[in-house]
């Protein structure tokens, strides 16, 4: 099957038990993610070849973190360990995740400014070496907003990934700590031609552009939970105007009562839209839910799963990844999410 890269930052992430408040708990307990990782890892736990770039500082905690990768069958050769020297300030990125309860939402801190890999000169990696091999490129919002020079590094590997024809995938991620939904639209729009497979679209991000002739239309009356229809209306303006996207996937959640929600999914390809089954279910923990979608997706569209298998099995994945804590999608083989995707709860024995 193919081999897939990806490239973002892989922080320690401090959480309070048992839903306590940062600002009571006298305890934090330690585990580590990011965006992109979380892919990685869930991909190298479902049997693919699976390799993360990154950048994190030569000590203790870079180690860890890339430890914690490499015991999930992640490919972390590529990773720089960065001495003091090449990156001033020599820090693994950190946050704190107070997870909510039920109506209480959950609530990140960020402290992961001056982080390795916002410091690291990327001038010095040969990208054409570095992805030569791999068959799949993944990317997210995520890292362009961390510094200019990832900003460029991120800009230049989809050109090198399109250039030597790999697939290409791209969550939009936006996160407002980190930029402004303007900058973020901004550096999306310049992605958008070299993606073939688009997550993290959601209205305020990235398509409601006054500028943007295709898209411009799609004004203010996009509901944040659209129908089939609008949703529809959305990708068939993303794909008029970038022809390369191939397929684009979207999660839509509706909250209930208590820590109970409901999650389902349209995804444009073969130039139609499809829609998901619809899961209702309790969450634990609903960090990284995004990337288990995007993860269950890549892993799908590599196995060529029927359309609706490919976004039943993203959403189931997404699912199963809000009943395990930390931030990513821990499984031990596909079976595990096929069965939660055809609804059978059995206990396994
Ligand atoms: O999608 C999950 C990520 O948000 C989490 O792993 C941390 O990468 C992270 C970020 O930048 O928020």
């Amino acid at each position: 099957s193919p081999k897939f890269i990806t490239f973002g930052e892989i922080m320690l992430r401090l959480t309070p038990p048992s839903y306590e408040k940062v600002r009571i708990t006298n305890l934090f307990e330690a585990s580590y993610g990011g965006a992109e990782a979380n892919i990685a890892l869930e991909l190298a736990n479902l049997g693919i070849d699976s390799t993360f770039f990154s950048v994190v500082p030569d000590n203790s905690l870079g180690k860890s973190a890339i430890r914690m990768l490499r015991a999930n069958d992640v490919h972390c050769s590529p990773v720089i360990l960065s001495t003091q020297k090449q990156t001033p300030t020599h820090r693994l990125g950190t946050y704190y995740l107070e997870s909510g309860f039920g109506i209480r939402p959950s609530k990140v801190t960020y402290d992961r400014k001056h982080s390795s890999i916002t410091e690291f000169d990327f001038s010095s990696v040969d990208l054409d070496e570095l992805l030569d091999g791999y068959d799949w490129l993944h990317l997210s919002g995520i890292t362009p907003a961390l510094s200019e020079e990832c900003a460029g590094f991120v800009l230049d590997m989809l050109k090198k990934g399109k250039e030597k024809g790999m697939i290409i995938s791209f969550d939009g991620n936006f996160r407002s700590q980190l930029w402004s939904w303007k900058e973020a639209r901004d550096f999306c729009t310049k992605c958008l031609p070299y993606i073939d497979v688009l997550f993290g679209i959601e209205p305020y991000h990235l398509y409601k552009d006054p500028d943007h002739p295709a898209l411009g239309d799609l004004k203010d009356d996009i509901p944040f939970q659209p129908g089939p229809e609008e949703q529809d209306r959305i990708f068939r303006a993303f794909v008029q105007r970038y022809p390369n996207l191939k397929c684009i996937a979207r999660h839509v959640r509706y909250a209930h009562s208590g820590s109970e929600n409901s999650l389902k999914a349209y995804m444009w390809f073969d130039g139609k839209t499809w829609e998901s089954k619809m899961f209702r279910f309790n969450i634990l923990d609903r960090v990284g839910g995004g990337d288990a979608f995007a993860g269950g997706l890549i892993y799908a569209a590599m196995n060529d799963y029927s359309p609706e298998d490919m976004i039943n099995f993203a959403v189931a994945s997404s699912v199963l990844k809000h009943t395990i804590r930390g931030d990513a999608n821990i499984t031990d083989d596909a079976k595990t999410i096929r069965n939660l995707m055809n609804m059978n709860y059995d206990i396994r024995r």
